[in-house]
């Protein structure tokens, strides 16, 4: 079978399923959202690398049916963890250029947001920066329409787009998160550490929250604490979990 057939299958069986990354809030030390990742088990390929098939969602416009599926999996698995204590929670979402450009993307999500009574400002997407400098003009909408709706707007892998940085001042952007490359040659290399404080400053003088992603050792973790950064994530905190050791996770760490 062509593999996007297959996909399409797979969104309706449980080979398809969302893992969840804690991020946890470096001035209360506990963890106040998860990062959904797609996974996908195929029964005779085993684990499949996901940049292969998110790809080829992307390509073959399946990335849209999957979204929705990914958005309405995450809104629900969040709604039903907040229920068990008080502390705050987020989901965060990744969007894919094709689905952030799909027509009446707030309107989706907000139907989305109503089916799982999750609160929209419990909803953080993330967005890249390639998709910020295509077309300006209708991103700014989409990003307008959401933020009018109370979700929160994160841009991931920051610092590798190449993009103007005067867009940050024009967009209803809630976080900003330092990409991976530099955190993990923090502290020892100086360029690394420059850029890495150099983001930090930068988002929040802008008045963002600023989160690191691939946060493995000690050192950075306090390299970063040190810094003044909001938020970690990585695996020095923690892998990405299955929903029901994510919710242990919550009831542990929240
Ligand atoms: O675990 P990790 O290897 O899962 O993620 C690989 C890439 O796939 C990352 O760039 C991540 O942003 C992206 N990704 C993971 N889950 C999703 C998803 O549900 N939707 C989209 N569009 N991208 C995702
Ligand atoms: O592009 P995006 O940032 O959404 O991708 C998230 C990806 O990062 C996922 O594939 C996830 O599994 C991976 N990831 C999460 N924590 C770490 C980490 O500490 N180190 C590395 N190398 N990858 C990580
Ligand atoms: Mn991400
Ligand atoms: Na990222």
């Amino acid at each position: 079978m062509a593999l996007a057939k297959e996909l399409q299958s797979a969104l309706e069986t449980s080979d398809l399923y969302l893992q969840f990354q804690p991020q946890l809030d470096l001035t209360s030390g506990k963890t106040v959202s998860f990062e959904a990742l797609l996974r996908w088990h195929h029964p005779q390929h085993g684990m499949l690398a996901r940049q292969t098939f998110i790809r080829l969602a992307e390509e073959t416009g399946l990335i849209i049916p999957l979204g929705t599926w990914v958005l309405e999996i995450a809104c629900q698995a969040c709604f039903s963890w907040q229920k068990l204590h008080s502390g705050p929670l987020q989901v965060a979402v990744n969007l894919s250029p094709r689905q952030f450009r799909q027509p009446d993307l707030a309107g989706s999500i907000a139907a989305i947001l109503e089916k799982t009574g999750l609160s929209p400002s419990s909803l953080e997407v993330e967005i890249t920066e390639g998709l910020l400098i295509e077309d300006m003009d209708s991103a700014l909408k989409t990003l307008q329409s959401l933020s009018a709706l109370g979700v929160r707007i994160s841009v991931d892998d920051f610092g590798t787009g190449h993009s103007s940085l005067t867009y940050l001042k024009h967009l209803p952007l809630d976080s900003i998160k330092i990409d991976r490359s530099f955190i993990h040659d923090i502290p020892g290399e100086i360029e690394s550490r420059a850029i890495t404080k150099a983001i930090i400053a930068l988002g929040h003088s802008l008045d963002l929250k600023v989160v690191a992603e691939g946060v493995e050792t000690q050192e950075q973790f306090l390299y970063l604490q040190e810094y003044g950064c909001d938020r970690v994530q990585g695996y020095f905190i923690s892998k990405p979990l299955n929903a029901p050791r994510a919710q242990k996770w919550w009831q542990e760490k929240g």
